[in-house]
């Protein structure tokens, strides 16, 4: 699959602000400073489409992307959204907020409808935090679980590579058939493999 047109189409914190739900949605979940905005410019080829930034926490809303392209077939139209959800584990952050993220998350979550599978982002470099584990718990219970993005692998060296991919799939307590993606925003890599992983989800789904 490749994108040709993507624009912000919503920005929600509340279920009433969500755009209507024609077309099927793929989320990306992650801790904050992961690299879900980077990701998102990185398949859309677009440098600036989603906010990236040195600081933690830049995004504290729920954004629809809408996406249009074209299957790998280089003809059928494909239409659809991606949903940049708001980081997880900012360490300064309030009480209240946290509380506000986890409606907004679960109110997401629980009942979109045209929502077909969240892709959860770790960093390649760490094991996976108590967090990411409970996120990725939260998607199994939902069925949402099974496709992990390990983001800037231009850190590690090969070798570390597959060593700490390993780490991520035991720690999440992946199943054999689900799938772990390296890639990098900085270097351009993995993003091929990720359009195909998304193409058939969205192909599934028909
Ligand atoms: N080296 C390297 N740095 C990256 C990569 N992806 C993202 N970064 C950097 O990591 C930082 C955070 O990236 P963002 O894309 O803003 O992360 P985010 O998950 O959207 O963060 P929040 O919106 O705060 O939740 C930025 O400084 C990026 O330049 C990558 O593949 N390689
Ligand atoms: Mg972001």
């Amino acid at each position: 699959m490749k994108i040709s047109k993507s624009e912000l189409e919503a920005v929600a914190v509340r279920a009433s602000q969500y755009p209507a739900a024609e077309v099927p949605e793929i989320a990306f979940a992650g801790r904050s400073n992961v690299g879900k905005s980077s990701l998102l410019n990185l398949i859309t080829g677009r440098k600036s489409l989603a906010r990236v930034s040195g600081s933690p926490g830049k995004t504290r809303t729920i954004n629809f992307y809408r996406c249009s392209g074209k299957a790998s077939d280089g003809e059928t139209p494909v239409e659809f959204r991606i949903v940049d959800l708001p980081g997880y584990g900012f360490a300064k952050i309030s009480r209240s907020e946290s509380e506000k993220w986890g409606e907004m998350m679960e109110s997401y979550l629980e009942n979109r409808e045209n929502l077909l599978k969240v892709v959860q982002l770790v960093d390649i470099r760490h094991k996976p935090s108590a967090q990411d584990v409970q996120m990725y718990d939260y998607l199994r219970y939902y069925g949402l679980d099974g496709i992990v993005v390990a983001t800037k692998a231009d850190k590690v060296s090969s070798n570390e590579k597959a060593k700490n991919i390993k780490l991520i799939r035991q720690t999440l307590g992946m199943d054999r058939d689900d799938t772990v993606i390296p890639v990098s925003a900085l270097k351009r890599t993995g993003d091929t493999q990720l359009l195909q992983v998304l193409e058939s989800i969205i192909d599934e789904q028909e």
